[in-house]
């Protein structure tokens, strides 16, 4: 268990084992996203969350991360989100739209349906710093992203 989630886990003041949770996953630089999955699932798993009530949903892209994080924070059942996407900047502006947009997106989900919707997308120059932060040196962004959920539900 990496050190991050070992210093929170079995501490939580709430009962988790009730809590519906969603998890969004970009496919586009996928490696990376599996990654990311694997951190955010394991890290609700060991927090306490139950494994059937960890539902999983893929969208193509990070752009549309928004979209799905919107459709499922407002089912009644669900009481936290989680998107996981990778944009990696190339040649061109795409980068700079792409990340503005799901950062104000996954904001007004988060306002709207007045639930955690937890931000989990690696915005990075290039591949290596994704690879060292789904897993590699710098931990698993999507593992902190369970910690952050969890947090918000005790809140
Ligand atoms: C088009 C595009 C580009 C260039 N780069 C990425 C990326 O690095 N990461 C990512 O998740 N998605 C990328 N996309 C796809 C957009 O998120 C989106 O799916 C398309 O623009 C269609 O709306």
């Amino acid at each position: 268990m990496a050190g991050i989630l070992k210093s929170v886990s079995g501490k939580s003041k709430i009962n988790l084992s009730k809590k519906k949770f969603v998890i969004v996953v970009a496919e586009w630089n996928e490696v990376i996203t599996e990654a990311l999955y694997e951190g955010a699932y394991q890290g609700l798993v060991t927090l306490g969350a139950k494994k059937a009530n960890i539902i999983r949903k893929n969208v193509p892209g990070t752009f549309e991360l928004t979209l799905g994080a919107l459709w499922a924070a407002e089912k009644k059942d669900v009481d936290a989100v989680i998107v996981l996407g990778c944009v990696i900047q190339g040649d061109t502006p795409h980068f700079d739209y792409i990340c503005q947009g799901v950062a104000y997106g996954i904001t007004e989900v988060n306002i709207k349906t007045r639930k955690p919707v937890i931000f989990g997308v690696l915005t990075t120059l290039t591949k290596k710093q994704a690879e060292e932060r789904a897993g590699g040196k710098l931990g698993n962004k999507g593992e902190e992203a369970a910690i952050t959920a969890v947090r918000m539900l005790e809140f």
